[in-house]
């Protein structure tokens, strides 16, 4: 009956208003765009490249926070960090923006059964993981919600980070058990259940979160075994990539350069890469579990299907490591929508650029609800219905890191500037140099591009809610720090 319907709304000319839509939204988490699909050399993800076969791939999509926390904060309220205030991995949208309504809870409030299966919103990996919780979720936005435990020593580990100890170094497990007996495998068998059993006749929203490739690089065995670990391509880097970025502060001179972290030998960066590319082979394969199961229930007809990652990542790049950092690797992201009544462009690129908080516009309208008025972003539509479309109008893309770090990047140039500019910046000719390997920013030769693109990304910055001292605050990591643990002290009952 579904399928009638759908095929008469077609029929009527009305094919992207097809009654109630359901939304699978499934997240990866801290994948960049190794996938086969993207292109990528070595690693391999069949399932997604499936799925974007019935979608439109965006190869210029971008996140608006190279963290997990703001950045899915972002997506969510369809609010760009400087409109939520959610700047650091810990701070809360309800604390900041306490009657946002989120893109399930809008759905929520129209009628539609919302459930989460394991990290939508923040949560901390491993540590949440093994525990059962998150911490950071937001009640509001489901009916259910569905937590992952995993067991806290999984198998045998190598870490290929030998200098970095600690939950965030690069151990790669090598799994003995099945899919099943891991976080991802967890979740994809508890959003097959949950998808077995939906009751019928009624509209969903499912958000599906997958944890890796977040390190640890958890996978079974046999996805190590997809990679021949000595043949890998390591990307490439010139030798003195970071010295044109010396006097920039503290959060890109971290402790995530190759050096700093110990992986100082092909041996240990081709045994972290292996372990990255098998747990993002794994993930995709759990991915296929959940697409087989939307097929199985019937549902795949009537569904919009997403899939993204929270934000990029760097395996080398830049001699640098995982996140934070405001270069290309970090910032673009896997996006693929899927719209099974749009055919027309199934299987179509977009190379249009496309940013994670355009999700909560482009879902709505699909649906046909009304967004509240707050709402930033714009509506991807026009670009599922023609992914080449010339009417679209977004020609920049704008992201914001730790430090006050902010870049503007357009077709051509990429701009980056830290402490709100007043820590240094950066300026990449993207024509000449794709690589972002030359910094311009003190080049007199390039002093007229580099004023017009500081001058747009403030005027940006401004048009998605830059308020100055305010901003600043929200963004102070020590005083949040502070103030945070001043409030537990207060909550401690006196001695006296
Ligand atoms: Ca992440
Ligand atoms: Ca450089």
């Amino acid at each position: 009956m579904k399928e009638l319907l759908i095929i008469l709304l077609c029929g009527m000319g009305l094919s992207s208003l097809a009654a109630k839509p359901n939304v699978l939204l499934i997240m990866s988490d801290d994948l960049n765009t190794a996938l086969s699909g993207y292109g990528h050399v070595d690693c391999k993800t069949p399932h997604l490249d499936r799925l974007a076969v019935r979608g439109v791939q965006f190869d210029r999509a971008y996140c608006q926070f190279p963290l997990c926390g703001p950045s899915r904060a972002s997506m969510m309220t369809g609010l760009y960090p400087y409109r939520n205030n959610v700047l650091l991995n810990f701070t809360h949208f309800r604390k900041t923006v306490p009657d946002t309504v989120t893109l399930p809870q809008l759905f929520r409030r129209n009628g539609y059964y919302t459930a989460r299966v394991s990290k939508i919103y923040h949560m901390g990996i491993p540590v949440e993981i093994r525990k059962g919780t998150a911490r950071d979720d937001d009640p509001e936005s489901w009916d259910a919600a569905i937590n992952i435990t995993c067991a806290k020593n999984p198998g045998p580990e190598i870490n290929w980070s030998p200098k970095k100890s600690g939950s965030q170094r690069f151990a790669a497990v090598y799994g003995t058990e099945g899919d099943s007996s891991y976080a991802d495998g967890m979740a994809a068998d508890r959003a097959v259940e949950m998808i077995q059993t939906l009751e019928p006749n009624k509209p969903f929203f499912l958000g599906v979160g997958f944890v890796r490739p977040h390190v640890p690089l958890i996978a079974p065995q046999k996805y190590f075994d997809l990679y021949e670990r000595t043949s890998l391509t390591i990307p490439f880097a010139p030798e003195d990539d970071l010295d044109d970025l010396d006097d920039l502060p503290e959060v890109i001179q971290n402790d995530q350069t190759a050096e700093a972290m110990g992986i100082t030998t092909p041996e240990l960066h081709r045994g972290l890469l292996e372990a990255y590319y098998a747990s993002i082979s794994y993930m995709d394969a759990q991915v296929g579990k959940v697409l087989d199961a939307l097929d199985e229930a019937g549902l795949t007809d009537n569904t919009i299907i997403v899939f993204a990652s929270d934000h990029g990542y760097h395996v080398g790049d830049h001699h640098k490591f995982q996140k934070r950092h405001l270069f290309e690797e970090c910032t673009r992201v896997p996006f693929i929508i899927s719209v099974p009544w749009l055919k027309e462009q199934h299987g179509r690129k977009s190379m249009q650029f496309a940013e994670l908080v355009d999700l909560y516009p482009t879902l709505v309208e699909l649906a046909g609800l009304t967004p509240p008025e707050s709402i930033q972003g714009t509506s991807l539509l026009p670009l599922l219905k023609d992914a080449a479309s010339d009417d679209w109008k977004k020609q920049a893309v704008f992201t914001v890191a730790e430090g006050g770090g902010e870049s503007l990047r357009t077709a051509d140039w990429r701009y980056t500037q830290w402490g709100f500019g007043d820590s240094g910046c950066e300026l990449y000719d993207l024509k000449n140099d794709p690589g972002e390997f030359t910094n311009l920013a003190d080049n007199p030769e390039y002093k007229e591009e580099l004023e017009i693109m500081k001058t747009a990304l403030e005027k940006r910055r401004v048009k998605v809610g830059y308020q100055g001292a305010v901003t600043r605050e929200h963004a102070d990591k020590k005083k949040a720090v502070a103030a945070a643990r001043a409030a537990r002290a207060k909550k401690k009952p006196s001695k006296d």
